[in-house]
């Protein structure tokens, strides 16, 4: 069986989640950086990219588009998505709490200077008081995981989303220390 290539920018992005993914179920994988113009328009032309969007991951004979599509097969494939419906409801359910909270820090790069402060406080609040507060709570009553006293996709969302955060503001998983410990056996787990 081929290693999955994963067609990206030489950048973390949407891509990021899926290589800490495919890390922690342990499989090599192969990448591809779109550098230049000509490189995005083969893709498009011999018509690899359903949307005319990366990420694409080449894997088990498929194209795959759509990050939550990709990382979802990859979860299920290498059993990170639950044991039951209702685990991987869950994992869902905190895997898109996740994304939510990336989402703002991704576009940042493209706003006008006027609106980068404003940006910066939001996701700072949004992080502290909305979202680790969920995800501290979750570790606490799982045992150290999101879902199921395992690791799962979810974790692995959660732990982009807070290198996302403490990228903007270092100390704010001091009021976390589950998320800490989390981030830290992750990190040390599947280092990049
Ligand atoms: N919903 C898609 C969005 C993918 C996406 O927005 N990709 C960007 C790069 S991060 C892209 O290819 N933009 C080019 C375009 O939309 O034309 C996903 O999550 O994979």
């Amino acid at each position: 069986m081929s290693k999955p290539k994963l067609y990206y920018f030489n950048g973390r992005g949407k891509m990021e989640s899926i290589r800490w993914l495919l890390a922690a179920a342990g499989i090599e994988f192969e990448e591809e950086y779109l550098e230049t113009r000509e490189q995005y328009e083969k893709l498009l032309k011999d018509g690899a990219l359903l949307y005319e969007q990366v990420p694409m991951v080449e894997i088990d004979g498929m194209k795959l588009a759509q990050t939550n599509a990709i990382m979802n097969y990859i979860a299920a494939k290498h059993n990170l998505y639950g044991k039951d419906i209702q685990e991987r409801a869950l994992i869902d359910m905190y895997a898109e709490g996740a994304r939510d909270l990336m989402v703002p820090m991704m576009h940042r790069p493209f706003l006008p200077s006027a609106e980068k402060e404003s940006n910066l406080t939001m996701i700072k609040n949004k992080a502290k008081n909305r979202y680790f507060p969920a995800f501290e709570k979750a570790l606490i009553q799982q045992s150290g995981f999101l879902v199921g006293n395992q690791l799962s996709v979810a974790d692995l969302n959660l732990l982009e989303a807070v290198l996302m955060v403490e990228e903007i503001d270092p100390h704010i998983l001091s009021e976390f220390p589950e998320l800490q410990i989390l981030c830290d056996l992750l990190t040390t787990c599947f280092p990049t």
